[in-house]
């Protein structure tokens, strides 16, 4: 097979933006070097697109990527199937052509539909969901009211905007609790979430939140529920596969006990792969994980979060929906793949292979 030129897309305006620059040096050393040209392209913090190196390998095994501050900008046309202007300077250009673009993006302007927008504008082959998966992935009131629809249990909510505030009586009306959990609809980590047990708490809990987003969800407090979480991949020829589940055990319930450091991550969570459920659960937590996947349309890969409160009968729920998911060395997604036995290099050979099928089928499908 020929080799492939890589484009891969990270950095950005978002306050992930050096989280990208590690997830986007993991995502490099994934690449087989055998088969793929890496394209560097970093978004400063200004939002401009700067071609940081040009496929000789410079950056591979670093721990992060940089994006050095005169760097040329580049350009992706539209209708240009991946040709990349490069502005050398204020007289000169030249052009590179990308086989595919992974973008490696965080929150807004990064998973949300907009930069997937751009590059189906430029009609480049990318890796990951499409306008849509992203979108709705990516706000949780449109996602929880596709899942809901569809008959997937998700922990009850009720949408709060600037427009349609509620107070917090009516919202325990609703919901049947008086614990609620308040956060910003447009998710990105855990930032604007806090708890509510009275109005006076519940008011500037809406405060906080709106302070990141115009939209809010209350949601019904969950306690002492288990975090179970699946990877979801899809392939070339559109068979999508869950992995073997994980659990997330917080720092504060695994006190000082680890049994293996690697799977420790960042906030001192312990990741339990295989997570301990029984075979039975395991199944129905995959097909709900698959199912989640195809009704909020996304594609190539998602990692697809749920509660599990093992005290009641009907305590299973999906929580949220990653379609870019964290992808560091010790992250869930590509750790649970590991366990279902795909290395991070034949993941990103089967993300690459989806990215340039679905392109070719969409170029094949009539124009209206
Ligand atoms: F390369 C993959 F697999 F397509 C890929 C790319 C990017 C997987 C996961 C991610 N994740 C992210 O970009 C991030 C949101 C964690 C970066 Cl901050």
């Amino acid at each position: 097979q020929p080799r492939k030129t890589i484009g891969l897309l990270f950095g950005g305006r978002s306050a992930e933006h050096e989280v990208s620059k590690l997830s986007a040096a993991n995502v490099f050393r994934a690449l087989n070097p055998e088969r793929y040209d890496i394209v560097l392209i970093g978004i400063g913090r200004d939002g401009r697109w700067l071609l940081c190196d040009t496929g000789n390998g410079a950056g591979r095994g670093a721990r992060s990527l940089a994006i050095p501050e005169g760097a040329p900008q580049v350009a992706l046309l539209p209708g240009g199937d991946g040709e990349m202007i490069v502005l050398d300077g204020k007289a000169s250009s030249r052009s590179l052509r990308l086989d595919a673009i992974v973008p490696v993006l965080h929150g807004p302007n990064g998973e949300d539909g907009t930069v997937q927008g751009l590059l189906q504008l430029a009609n480049v082959p990318y890796v990951g969901s499409g306008v849509m998966g992203s979108a709705a992935g990516m706000d949780k009131d449109i996602a929880k009211r596709l899942l809901r629809d569809s008959g997937i249990p998700v922990v009850p909510f009720l949408p709060l905007t600037t427009r349609n505030r509620m107070d917090y009586r009516a919202a325990v009306d609703v919901l049947g609790t008086t614990d609620l959990f308040i956060k910003p609809a447009n998710m990105g980590s855990s930032v604007g979430v806090s708890c509510a047990t009275s109005a006076d708490e519940f008011a500037r809990a809406c405060e906080h939140a709106f302070r990141y987003d115009g939209k809010l969800l209350v949601e019904r407090s969950i306690t002492g529920a288990r975090e179970i979480e699946c990877s979801v991949l899809e392939d070339a020829s559109g068979e999508v596969r869950a992995s073997p589940l994980g659990e997330i055990v917080p720092a504060s319930s695994h006190g000082f006990y680890s049994y293996d450091a690697k799977y420790i991550d960042a906030d001192g969570a312990l990741l339990r792969i295989p997570a301990e459920l029984s075979a039975g659960q395991v199944r129905k937590i995959q097909d709900l994980a698959i199912e989640t996947f195809k009704v909020l349309s996304c594609e190539g890969l998602a990692r697809v979060d749920f509660f599990v409160d093992p005290n009641r009968e009907e305590g299973l729920f999906v929580n949220e929906v990653n379609t870019l998911p964290g992808f560091t060395a010790i992250s869930m997604y590509p750790k649970l793949w590991e366990a279902g036995g795909l290395s991070q290099q034949e993941l990103m050979e089967v993300l690459l292979g989806h990215a340039i099928a679905r392109h070719e089928h969409r170029n094949g499908l009539a124009l209206v």
